[in-house]
């Protein structure tokens, strides 16, 4: 009887957290008992195979990232939360191509705040002082696992955690909590079914097995995560893509009906819409901290956008953008950069422009810089 009375109660705390993460803006919370995830051998495995590339950071905590309890000893349960971001598109009017989690403000900030006024909540609700942990990100945990552990939908064949009726298009974030709130997990079954879509879909191959992703190859490691030059082979595959990439969502047809997300914070910046990729080049810090105050793409820095802006300019531009890269090449002072335009101007140029490469390179100290002009004098010389 005292038993049943108690899980009645558990039942009620969840239903009054779950209503309470609704009224602050996250799509749907549910609930786990803190075990160990069942995905650690596949996930030592990613990283034995060095899939994770430069984000040696994912090699840390390896007990912690599959243990919620032991992340933050005492975590006896944990509530994973949804936040939907879709937008309706990723490639704005002047021809940025932007992954659309990064269109507004820095998500980190809004979910932060928001899992903290629901801490707050089931402090007051339980009337003593649970220890809370949230995370969105930030700890060392696969949220992905953790939300399917926690009914939130399955992870398909893209490796993105998918909702029936919401899509993937929403972050996971979580609270660690020191008492017991019981579960009442439903695993949402794998719908993916005979589709592969995402697997053919992915520009650079990255998608190397069914929920695989080798980050090596991914457009979104590539422009935000990588810090050095991104692999001359794989430029042309980056296309458009300024910074993040959506392709194995946009084709996925659980995302055909995903509701848009009317949260101010999450929207496009229309500032976005007046730049074109090659203005990108012009930047400043000044002007960088302007554009971008408070947005996710701070997290590439200016040299990496820069990068990245360089790369698109060399696919998707026309040969009256070679002035301007000339021109970047002369004052830009970040090597990276530097080595990334010659790319560019030895994508769009003509044999005209060899001569300035060539007197480019006699002032050149920097051996990557060096090595791009050299490749783009060659490109030049065959036109
Ligand atoms: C490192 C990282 C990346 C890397 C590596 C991506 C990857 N797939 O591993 C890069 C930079 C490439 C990346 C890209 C993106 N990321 Co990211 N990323 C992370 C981060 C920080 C760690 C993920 C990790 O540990 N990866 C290692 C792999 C092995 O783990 P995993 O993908 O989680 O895979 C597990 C499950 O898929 C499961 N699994 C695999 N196979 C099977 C099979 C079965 C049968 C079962 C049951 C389970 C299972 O087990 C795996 C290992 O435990 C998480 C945040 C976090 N702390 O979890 C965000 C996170 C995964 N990223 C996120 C987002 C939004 C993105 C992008 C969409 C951003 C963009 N638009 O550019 C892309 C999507 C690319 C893609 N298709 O995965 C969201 C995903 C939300 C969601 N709904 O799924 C997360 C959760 C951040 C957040 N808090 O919201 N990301
Ligand atoms: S995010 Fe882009 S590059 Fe990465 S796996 Fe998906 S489609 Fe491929
Ligand atoms: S595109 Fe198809 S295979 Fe890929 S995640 Fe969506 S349903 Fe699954």
């Amino acid at each position: 009887m005292v038993r049943q009375q108690r899980e009645e109660e558990k039942r009620g705390l969840r239903e009054a957290i779950a209503v309470e993460a609704k009224r602050l803006g996250f799509e749907v919370a549910s609930f786990v008992s803190a075990h160990k995830l069942p995905t650690e051998r596949a996930y030592q495995e990613w990283l034995r195979e060095g899939r994770h590339g430069s984000m040696h950071y994912l090699e840390k905590y390896q007990p912690l990232r599959v243990d919620p309890a032991k992340m933050e000893p005492g975590t006896r349960s944990v509530v994973v939360m949804l936040t939907n971001y879709h937008q309706p598109l990723d490639l704005l009017e002047g021809g940025l191509r932007i992954a659309r989690y990064a269109h507004g403000d820095d998500y980190h900030d809004q979910i932060w705040d928001r899992m903290r006024e629901l801490a707050a909540f089931i402090h007051a609700e339980t009337g003593t002082e649970v220890a809370t942990r949230p995370a969105v990100d930030t700890a060392p945990l696969l949220e992905r696992d953790l939300a399917r552990v926690a009914g939130l939908g399955w992870v398909g064949k893209n490796a993105m955690l998918i909702r029936q009726g919401l899509g993937s298009y929403t972050f996971i974030s979580e609270i660690l909590i020191g008492i017991d709130l019981g579960e009442e997990v439903e695993e949402a079954p794998q719908r993916c079914g005979s589709c592969t879509r995402c697997l053919d879909a992915c520009p650079t191959g990255a998608i190397v097995a069914p929920r695989m992703i080798d980050a090596r190859r991914c457009i979104s490691y590539l422009t935000i995560e990588l810090r050095g030059p991104i692999p001359r082979r794989l430029r042309p595959l980056v296309g458009d893509h300024l910074f993040g990439c959506d392709v194995c969502q946009e084709v996925c047809p659980w995302n055909r009906a995903a509701p848009i997300s009317d949260d101010k914070s999450h929207k496009t910046r229309p500032v976005y819409q007046q730049l074109r990729p090659i203005d990108l080049l012009d930047f400043d810090h000044d002007r960088y901290v302007e554009v971008f105050r408070k947005s996710a793409m701070k997290r590439a820095k200016l040299r990496g956008l820069k990068r990245n802006a360089a790369v698109v300019v060399g696919n998707t531009g026309r040969l009256g953008d070679v002035d301007r890269l000339l021109e970047a090449l002369s004052t830009e002072p970040e090597p990276l950069v530097r080595g990334h335009v010659a790319w560019a101007i030895g994508r769009l140029g003509t044999r005209d422009h060899r001569f300035r490469l060539e007197r480019a390179l006699v002032d050149e100290e920097e051996p990557f810089v060096r090595s791009e002009l050299s490749w783009a004098m060659e490109e030049l010389t065959g036109r």
